[in-house]
Order: structure tokens, then C-alpha cells, then sequence
């Protein structure tokens, strides 16, 4: 035994916890171990028993407060550090041996030199801290396209979210060892697991890095305690690790949700759709139809709010899973109009982060009723004059079997085959309610020219336009040239590739109102492009793509005025050369990395709308 690991053997005695048969995990606990000094290490389990001590314990120290047990049974608040409310996307780095690798769409630091600095961090950071080795299955347990990993963390409060948001616990140590051994017995390497360290550390935003090693499947986050940053099995395994895997291994790994549509005659389509954060995908998974489709026998099944791993079956289908089991949603604008089958999820077994709070130990935000809290997210008697109650990116955690509308369908280990692949942004002006891409070539440049106006969900200014390709800018691993070149790849013999479209439910008239309803009436808008995916439904072509008419679409029963229908479904020429001139001049920020089909499509479409 060496002498990293005759340490970790001695504090593990010390708290009787278990180790693994895994020699490759074993090592990299005890050398994280001699780095970061832990009073104790705690092997996570998932156990019932487990969550109860570390609720306690949060309790105990102030980490969470109790919610209302009548109202809110089994919930917690969780008040963050004032400085971390947010991901902090200008210190999330990828680093890859080479530079080019990461793209200009991503910070990027040498692997030597970032290691030197995450390792200085977290030098002797746990002293006084107890380690927690949580092992993790991303996807369905018995899934062939799930993935597992170990986040070691000094916060039980990542340790309680990881429980609810991944597999985690017993049942991925056990996949992850016997993965090691198989590998093991036919001579390979047995750490294929990713190795994500986190620490608290002090939450100074100085000393706050979120860094990837994708050619390691590793992650080293330091300083900050909150969400995306922290929890890292979500944006950090799920996306940007994993989005360099789908890319070696043939695969897609998107900020999607995955919902299901099924209609009168009880069959079930299957929508991937990408939108930005906090542009609506938990909302769009979990709708509930319009008064006259649920008369009709529409229904909607959740399978997925986030993240969508997707991959081509035998048949050539794209099949998709959905790597998370749980939500971590964004309160504001969450109600029982808005989002009825979130606010029934979230009744129970929630753990709110930076909500405000009712006199009678009620979560509350921005939009849920017009109650007026007594405290506000940073715990300090409400003051409207402070902004606002609950802070704008508030989020709730909670299991995904929880929601109303969740299906069996997301623990189909094979996956679920997707109908219908769906962009999407905050557009107020000129980007149609809906278009249909022409073919898969043209649907990869929609994808890549997606803009969107930033929100909350990262630290910097709300509202500025932003060219956010696939909803990926955050999180898309590698180079984008090399992303897009990747998704192009899917069009080949063989595959039977499902339709590509693009919706803006944030359109805005002159008076900044939204001039299209969502939420729920957007079902009107699936039940087109499911029909379009089947060779039904009517649209005009235009340069952009395929519109619908006024007439192409259900709207029965809708209130709607015609001026604002008219503004949702026009093709505006001019606004889209302007649109297209300056997505040419994005994809010239590539350079020659960027695949010429993708130039060719942006040229024949520039030709189409016309000098
Ligand atoms: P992340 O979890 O950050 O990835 O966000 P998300 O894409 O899941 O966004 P979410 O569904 O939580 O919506 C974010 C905000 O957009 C909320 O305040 C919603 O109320 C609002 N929103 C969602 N759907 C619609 C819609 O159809 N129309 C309008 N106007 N607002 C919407
Ligand atoms: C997002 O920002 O897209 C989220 C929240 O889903 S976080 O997990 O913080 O990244
Ligand atoms: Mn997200």
C-alpha cells in the first residue's frame, strides 16, 4: 500500500466507511484525499438514512431551513452565497491539449497550467470538512447509453441535489466497479468513469474556476456552491464531457428537452427541442394541452426538461435518453396558469434555492400568486424596493417522478425514438412563431445560427442578443466548427433522420407584450410539426424555410388578434439578409475548421433572399 492510500485507509476506518474493489476509483479518492485534507470521507450510498443524517445536519448549520410541513412537506430552503445565484460562463474553461480543440466558442487554459491552479485551491481546502465520494449514473441504470461517474465534493448540499438530480448511491458504485473489471480482465483502462472534483471553497469569486479536461474525463470545480457549477453530473459530465464523447463515439449529447406527445388515437410521437436557459424547456416538457385538445384526448409525457442524449438505433432513428432524474427548474414565472403540472411536482420532497419566503414558511417567487412574502431570497424582511423577492434565477430540485406528466418511457433503457428535432430563442423581433427546416443540411445551419437574449441563468447582463448555436454556447465542449461538422455527419445512408424546426415563443409587439401566448397553447404549434414531420400539414416555402398559414394551424378556440398572427407568421426579407450577414460573419470566426457544407448552405440560402 502506498502512502495516499494508507491515508485514505486510515480515515475511512476512522468513519467505518466502505471502500471500493475498484483499484482506479480507490487511488483517486486517496490522492484527492492527500490534497485536500478531510477531517473524514464519506462514501455516498443513496440510502433513505443517509439523506435524513445530511438533512440534519444542513439543518443543524443553517445550510437549509425547514419549509412549511404542512403545505410543503419533506422541502427545504437553501439560501446561496449573495455572489452565487448563477453559472459563471467567463470562468467555466475547457482544457484540451490543444487549444483549437476547445474553439473560440470556449475559454481555454493549457491541461498543465490549469491543474497547477485548481491544485493550489484546493490544497489542505477540506480541513476541518468532511469528503463526500458520490458515485452517479447518468441515464437509466441498466442503459447502454447512460454513463456513470464520482463527483467528490466537500458540500452536502451538492451531495442532497446529486441525490435527487442523478442515480446515485450503491447502484452506480456497483455499475462503475463492474465496468472497471470487465475492462480490467480485457487489459484496458479502468477509470473511464468521470472524475469530477468540487469544493465551496471560500465562495470568493476570485478564486472560483469551473474547469474541464475532456481528453481525462475530468472536472475541478472550486468556489462556488450553486447549480451548473456544482452539481456536477448536469452541464459539466452531462454536456460538456459528454458532448466530446458523443463526438469520438457517434453520438449527440444537446441541452434538450424530451417530451411526448400523444394524440386522440393514443399514439405517442417523441419532440427533442433545444432553447436556451431559462428559455422555456421545462415549461415546453411538461405543458398541459388547451381545453379543446384535452377534450380531444391529447396528452403530454415528460421524459426530460434539460439534457438529451441521443444516438442512431439499427433502424436509423435517432433514440434519446434522458441523463438526469430530477429537475433543477427556474421558480420565476412558475404558477398554477403557467406551469401547472411543475407547481404539482414541487408540493413535496423539494429542496428551493433562493426563493423569497411567506410569513408562514411558505416558498414563494415572482409570478406564483399574489401573495407578498415576508422575506426575500437573501433572508432580509421584504422591501419591494430591493428588487425583486425570490432572485431571478431561483430554482427548485426535485425527482422527475414526482411531476404529473413524467412516463415509465424515461426508464427505457434503449430510449425513446425522437419524431421531431426542435430549436429555439428569445427573439423579440423578426424569428417566425415556427419554420421547418428543408432537409437536415439546412436544419444544422438553423441550429448554428440560433440566437438568443441572455437570462439570469449566468452571471453578466439579461437581455442582450447573443448567437447561442443549439443552446450549446455554455456548454458544448469542444470546437463549434468541429460541433457542427459533427452533426452534419448524422446525414448519411442509411439514417432516417427526423425533421428540423425552429419556434420563437418570445416574439414582441411595439407596446414589448408578447404577441403569442405559449405555454400551454404551444402544443398548437407541436401538433404542426408533428403533422409536417408526417407529411401533413400545409406551409409556403420561403428562403428560411417552410411557414405555416394561418390556416395550416389549429387555432380553434385561441384568442388571438389577426394583427398579431399576421407579425408570428411572417418571412420578413430584409431583416433576414441583415440576420444572415451577420451569421456569416459568425461562421467566418471559425476559420477553416468550419465544414464548407455548412458555408455552402449559409451561401444558397443568402442567394435565395436575394442582393
Ligand atoms: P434552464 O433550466 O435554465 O435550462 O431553463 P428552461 O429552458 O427550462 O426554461 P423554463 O421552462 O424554466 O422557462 C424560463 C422562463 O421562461 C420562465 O419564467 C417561464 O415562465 C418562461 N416561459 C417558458 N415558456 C414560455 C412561453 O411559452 N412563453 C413565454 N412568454 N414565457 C415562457
Ligand atoms: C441552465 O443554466 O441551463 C440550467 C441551470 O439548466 S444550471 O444547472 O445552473 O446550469
Ligand atoms: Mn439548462
Amino acid at each position: 500500500m502506498n502512502a495516499l492510500s494508507k491515508e485514505v485507509a486510515e480515515v475511512t476506518r476512522k468513519t467505518g466507511a466502505p471502500a471500493t474493489t475498484l483499484p482506479a476509483l480507490e487511488a483517486w479518492v486517496a490522492e484527492v484525499a492527500a490534497l485536500t485534507q478531510p477531517d473524514a470521507i464519506h462514501w455516498c450510498d443513496g440510502s433513505d438514512e443517509e439523506n435524513e443524517a445530511l438533512i440534519a445536519k444542513m439543518l443543524t448549520d443553517g445550510t437549509l431551513l425547514k419549509l412549511n410541513e404542512r403545505t410543503h412537506p419533506g422541502s427545504y430552503l437553501h439560501r446561496s452565497h449573495p455572489d452565487d445565484v448563477a453559472r459563471v460562463e467567463h470562468l467555466t474553461f475547457v482544457c484540451s491539449r490543444n487549444r483549437d480543440d476547445a474553439g473560440p466558442n470556449n475559454p481555454w487554459m493549457a491541461p498543465d497550467e490549469a491543474h497547477a491552479k485548481m491544485d493550489a485551491l484546493f490544497d489542505g481546502c477540506m480541513r476541518g470538512r468532511t469528503m463526500y465520494v458520490i458515485p452517479y449514473c447518468m441515464g437509466p441504470i441498466d442503459s447502454p447509453l447512460a454513463r456513470c461517474g464520482v463527483e467528490i465534493t466537500d458540500s452536502p448540499y451538492v451531495v442532497a441535489n446529486m441525490r435527487i438530480m442523478t442515480r446515485m448511491g450503491a447502484a452506480a458504485l456497483a455499475r462503475i466497479e463492474r465496468e472497471g473489471t470487465e475492462r480490467a480482465a480485457r487489459g484496458e483502462r479502468t477509470d473511464t468513469f468521470v472524475k469530477g472534483l468540487h469544493s465551496t471553497g471560500e465562495l470568493d469569486p476570485n478564486r472560483r474556476f469551473i474547469m474541464h479536461f475532456p481528453e481525462a474525463l475530468t472536472i475541478k470545480s472550486y468556489g462556488s456552491g450553486y447549480g451548473g457549477n456544482a452539481l456536477l453530473g448536469k452541464k459539466c459530465h452531462a454536456l460538456r464531457i459528454a458532448s466530446w464523447q458523443a463526438r469520438e463515439e457517434g453520438w449527440l449529447a444537446e441541452h434538450m428537452l424530451i417530451v411526448g406527445i400523444e394524440n386522440p388515437k393514443g399514439e405517442t410521437r417523441y419532440i427533442a427541442a433545444a432553447f436556451p436557459s431559462a428559455c422555456g424547456k421545462t415549461n415546453l416538457a411538461m405543458l398541459i394541452p388547451p381545453e379543446g385538445y384535452r377534450r380531444d384526448g391529447w396528452k403530454v409525457w415528460t421524459v426530460g426538461d434539460d439534457i438529451c442524449w441521443m444516438r442512431p438505433g439499427a433502424d436509423g432513428r435517432l433514440y434519446a435518453i434522458n441523463p438526469e432524474a430530477g429537475f433543477f427548474g427556474v421558480a420565476p414565472g412558475t404558477s398554477s396558469k403557467s406551469n401547472p403540472n411543475a407547481l404539482a411536482t414541487i408540493q413535496r420532497n423539494t429542496i428551493f434555492t433562493n426563493v423569497a419566503l411567506t410569513a408562514d414558511g411558505q416558498p414563494w417567487w415572482e409570478g406564483l400568486d399574489d401573495r407578498v412574502p415576508a422575506f426575500d431570497w437573501r433572508g432580509n424582511a421584504y422591501d419591494s424596493s430591493n428588487g425583486p423577492a425570490a432572485h431571478p434565477n431561483a430554482r427548485f430540485t426535485v425527482s422527475a417522478r414526482q411531476c404529473p406528466s413524467w412516463t415509465p418511457a424515461a426508464e427505457n433503457p434503449q430510449g425513446v425514438p425522437i419524431s421531431a428535432i426542435v430549436f429555439g430563442g428569445r427573439r423579440a423581433s423578426l424569428v417566425p412563431l415556427v419554420f421547418q427546416a428543408r432537409d437536415w443540411r439546412h436544419g444544422v445551419l438553423v441550429g448554428a445560427a440560433m440566437g438568443s437574449e441572455t437570462t439570469a441563468a449566468a452571471t453578466g447582463q439579461v437581455g442582450v442578443m447573443r448567437r447561442d448555436p443549439m443552446a450549446m454556447k455554455p456548454f458544448c465542449g469542444y470546437n463549434f466548427a468541429d460541433y457542427f461538422a459533427h452533426w452534419l455527419s448524422f446525414d448519411r445512408p442509411g439514417m432516417k433522420l427526423p425533421p428540423i424546426f425552429h419556434v420563437n415563443w418570445f416574439r414582441k409587439g411595439a407596446d414589448g407584450r408578447f404577441l403569442w401566448p405559449g405555454f400551454g397553447e404551444n402544443l398548437r404549434v407541436l401538433e404542426w410539426i408533428l403533422d409536417r414531420a408526417e407529411g401533413r400539414a400545409g406551409a409556403v416555402e420561403t428562403p428560411i424555410g417552410h411557414l405555416p398559414r394561418a390556416d395550416d394551424l389549429n387555432l380553434d378556440g385561441l384568442d388571438l388578434d389577426g394583427a398579431a398572427l399576421q407579425t408570428l407568421l411572417t418571412f420578413d426579407r430584409d431583416g433576414w439578409r441583415a440576420e444572415f450577414d451577420s451569421l456569416g460573419a459568425y461562421l467566418d470566426e471559425f476559420g477553416a475548421r468550419m465544414p464548407q457544407a455548412l458555408k455552402d448552405e449559409h451561401g444558397r440560402v443568402v442567394s435565395a433572399l436575394g442582393g
